[in-house]
């Protein structure tokens, strides 16, 4: 029998589902959500949906530097229309918050979708009793391949810390180095075992120079190569610093070390930018942390202009929009590297593991470990042995979030910094 309440086809309790989309015996109602944001050490954004079953599950809506809007985005315009709907229809909540917004795409957006896709994932699974890889589809591999960052000041240094991460059992080795006559420079840490770009309460102004930056790559690679051997996979992010032809000259001179990709090596708004990288190196490519759907890499999948695509579950509308991605990819032998930086929570990390497992064309998935607190905040039993990350075996997503501790860490702004050359020209970062 229909809910009398909503005869009138104007009640806003229950979705479309008792007439269209759900014929389903199988119900969780959403009673409520609601969106907490805690920085133990860092910002982060969580939401958490609750159902009439007692059961809730919690999703990632991360966006450094701009996490309010997503908050308020989620808040004022997404859990109003929530409410009421059945917890089971992920892909017709998504097709609802995407298309429904009539604004598609966008990073507020679709951070702010992913947290509900996720959210919505860790319930279905811990209904059904199983992790959420098998609800994929079931493991395609025994465990996640991570790659590691090692950094230092010097040549001298990051060849050291990347010894330590060989040591340690990584398989795969992010190299960043300071850039002589700089500062400051993308991907080195102020402190030894902790890497966090957004930590001024206004952007802080660094300095580039990329004849500076050409020039000591190589050397970087040819030191680690040599210290290392041949038996490590060596990796190394650009940060959007090049033009496509300068990408062209390091992906070249990078060559006799045998790099696992290049990351970011040119900003990617023109998709064409690959097409003039990719003739003239065979430096594997890998692109997409700053992408947030489909349309942002169709064209550099189908033309086969990179090697990875690095979109990830908190940016890119959640699961059920990055295994499009992973699935268009596949036809092109694309694979995946999902970013993985602090700035994405230990959720996103959960459900990039679940994801990593079933998909086919999984390559690599960058890990960085969180902070203590920050385990605390979300406590979870997902884990690292000799190179490879293993997912927890719980039902759901397998990582929860303590609202208590969450409360003693208050949001403080924080901004990631901006790039200027020396003439003070504002650049990438
Ligand atoms: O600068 O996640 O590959 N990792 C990266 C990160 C990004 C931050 C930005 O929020 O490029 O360190
Ligand atoms: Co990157």
């Amino acid at each position: 029998m229909m809910d009398t309440s909503r005869q009138d086809g104007f009640g806003r309790d229950g979705s479309a589902s008792d007439d269209s989309a759900s014929k389903s015996g199988v119900r969780a109602r959403i009673t409520a959500a609601r969106v907490i944001v805690t920085c133990p050490g860092r910002n982060f954004v969580t939401l958490k949906i609750e159902t009439d079953q007692g059961i809730y599950g919690i999703g990632d809506a991360t966006l450094n530097g701009r996490e309010l809007a997503v908050a308020a985005y989620l808040e004022e315009h997404v859990i109003p229309c929530l409410i009421g709907r059945d917890a089971h229809q992920i892909e017709d909540i998504w097709q609802f918050l995407y298309r429904g917004a009539y604004w598609r795409r966008g990073p507020v957006t679709m951070s702010a979708i992913a947290a509900v896709d996720m959210a919505l994932w860790d319930i279905k699974g811990k209904i059904a009793g199983l992790p959420v890889y098998q609800l994929l589809g079931g493991a395609c591999r025994s465990a996640v391949m991570v790659y590691g960052h090692a950094n230092g000041k010097s040549i001298g240094d990051t060849v050291e810390a990347a010894l330590e991460y060989k040591e340690k059992g990584y398989q795969a080795i992010r190299i960043q180095c300071g850039v002589p006559g700089l500062d400051a420079t993308y991907g080195v840490s102020k402190h030894k075992t902790f890497y966090e770009p957004a930590d001024s309460d206004l952007p802080a102004e660094d300095v580039w120079d990329t004849a500076a930056y050409m020039r000591v790559v190589p050397k970087l690679f040819a030191a680690a190569r040599e210290a290392l051997g041949e038996d490590v996979h060596l990796l190394h992010d650009v940060h959007h610093r090049l033009t496509p032809i300068e990408a062209g000259r390091l992906g070249r001179d990078l060559e006799p070390f045998r790099p696992f990709w290049i990351e970011d090596a040119t900003p990617a708004e023109n998709q064409d930018n690959f097409r003039l990288i990719r003739s003239h190196t065979t430096t594997p490519l890998a692109v997409g942390e700053i992408f947030n759907s489909i349309w942002d890499c169709k064209d550099l999948i189908q033309n086969q202009l990179i090697d990875y695509i690095r979109a990830t579950i908190v940016h890119t509308g959640g699961i059920t929009h990055l295994r499009k991605v992973a699935m268009l990819a596949d036809l092109h032998n694309v694979r995946t590297g999902c970013h993985g930086a602090t700035d994405l929570s230990p959720v996103t990390m959960a459900a990039a593991l679940h994801f990593d497992l079933s998909i086919p064309n999984f390559g690599i998935q960058e890990f960085m470990r969180h902070t203590d607190a920050t385990y605390e905040v979300f406590p979870n039993s997902y884990r690292f042995e000799s190179g490879f990350m293993y997912c927890s075996e719980a039902p759901g997503l397998g990582v929860d979030f303590d609202e208590d501790k969450a409360k003693l860490y208050p949001y403080k702004r924080a901004y990631l910094p901006v790039n200027r050359l020396k003439d003070g020209t504002m650049f990438n970062w």
